[in-house]
């Protein structure tokens, strides 16, 4: 961990697990990675972070899987957020951060919008849409070279990025430089209130090497120059907080949405360890309680598959050591991951058009988009198939 190393406190032990978006052809086994995923808490900060930080291209690479476009909730999110901005901000030139294959930059124009995306695979095809995408990192020097070329920039925007950066004081300041005096930053990722307070622990994971509060980004934000004018709490990825942004020396308001956030993360005990073992001693209680379930519907012979290969359910599986003896394949529909296996748990991935007829049971590995899903599948839930999740508690629903 790059923060302070008396100064943070180890609280939860979530095991080996392996690259939670690297999915695998069987002949791949041999040589797969492994770490120890291990979380704390830096009493300075109040970050959420983990020990030790997986090497950011063992991640994000030309394989990477992950597309944000695969659900109608995340396309319509990111209309919706872009008619927003351009409403409240008519910015004139607009930057993504980790824009993924595209899903939110597709709602801007081509002449004023640039992007950051590391993984080469997904830089190429929004390149080739004809968005400016620099397939690279998000540094202090790639910063200065788009200001450059571009000139400042007016709204910079990040969706489930920031939370994926290791070094976050790099990645603040690289914001400052390029973000115009009048401009706004603005980053969604998961909230840490949401975890604790749904016992979501599958959010972390190798990607999330931070789950922020918004007592931490305060922190983290006011030290590199920039103050926080409001909070939007969103439903999706199962409870996630928009951050906006500006420079401290411009910004003029502060939206009550910020003093109420912290508020009740203050209420939650967000800045407090006690908080966190008694979290870490529900994880331990929801990992015993899923295993229960699935021992069960295993001696009752029902067979149970899960729905959605997601990195949320990398860390359920290989925390809770599941494997293809208790669920017997995945279903998803990204063409990235159909035909592999999952990480570390090796479970098959197969292609989803609807869930089997002879399916008894489904673990809902995606629980973040179960509306979504559920009305998909509500012939499975019309001849008495049953959902499992294990947020906020393992349940069948
Ligand atoms: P989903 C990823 O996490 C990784 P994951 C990343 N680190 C991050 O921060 C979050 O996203 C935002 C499939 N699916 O979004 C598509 C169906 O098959 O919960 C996806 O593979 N059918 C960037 O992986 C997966 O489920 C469906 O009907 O935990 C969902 O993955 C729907 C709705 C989804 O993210």
């Amino acid at each position: 961990m790059i923060y302070e190393k008396n100064k943070y406190v180890e609280f939860l032990h979530l095991g080996k697990q392996p690259i939670a978006n690297r999915f695998l052809y069987k002949n791949e086994l041999q040589n797969e990675f492994f770490y120890n995923l291990d979380v704390a808490f830096d009493i300075n900060s109040k970050l959420v972070t983990h020990t030790n930080y997986v090497d950011p291209p063992l991640m994000f690479n030309n394989q990477y899987a992950y597309r944000g476009s695969m659900s109608a909730t995340m396309r319509d999110h990111f209309a919706n957020a872009s008619e927003y901005f351009k409403q409240i901000f008519d910015p004139r030139s607009v930057l993504e951060i980790g824009s993924n294959d595209g899903v939110f930059i597709k709602n801007w124009s081509i002449e004023s919008t640039y992007a950051v995306e590391p993984c080469g695979n997904f830089a190429k095809e929004t390149n080739e849409l004809g968005y400016k995408t620099y397939p690279e990192f998000w540094t202090k020097d790639l910063s200065e070279r788009i200001k450059n070329e571009h000139g400042t920039i007016d709204l910079i925007f990040a969706a489930n990025c920031i939370c994926h950066i290791p070094d976050l004081d790099q990645t603040f300041a690289a914001v400052y430089d390029l973000l115009s005096d009048d401009g706004v930053f603005i980053f969604e990722d998961p909230s840490l209130a949401q975890m604790i307070n749904t016992n979501s622990y599958d959010q972390i994971y190798d990607e999330h090497p931070h789950i922020f509060s918004v007592i931490a980004l305060k922190n983290l934000l006011e030290r590199n120059g920039l103050t926080i004018v409001r909070v939007d709490n969103l439903n999706v990825h199962g409870g996630s907080n928009r951050i906006y942004a500006k420079k401290s020396l411009y910004c003029t308001s502060i939206d009550p949405s910020v003093y109420h956030n912290i508020q009740f993360e203050l209420i939650l005990g967000l800045d407090n360890i006690d908080t966190y073992h008694k979290f870490a001693r529900r994880v331990e209680q929801s990992k015993l309680d899923l295993l229960e379930l699935l021992n069960t519907c295993k001696r009752l012979d029902k067979k149970v598959i899960s729905y959605g290969a997601t990195s949320k359910s990398t860390t359920v599986f290989n925390y809770c050591g599941i494997t293809s003896d208790l669920i017997e394949y995945v279903i998803d529909t990204t063409p990235e991951k159909i035909g592999k296996l999952t990480p570390g748990s090796h479970i098959p991935i197969k292609s989803s058009q609807g869930i089997d007829i002879d399916v008894d049971v489904v673990y809902l590995g995606a629980w973040n988009f179960s509306s979504e899903i559920m009305k998909k599948e509500a012939s499975f839930i019309n001849r008495g198939g049953k959902f499992i999740t294990h947020v906020p508690l393992v349940k069948f629903i």
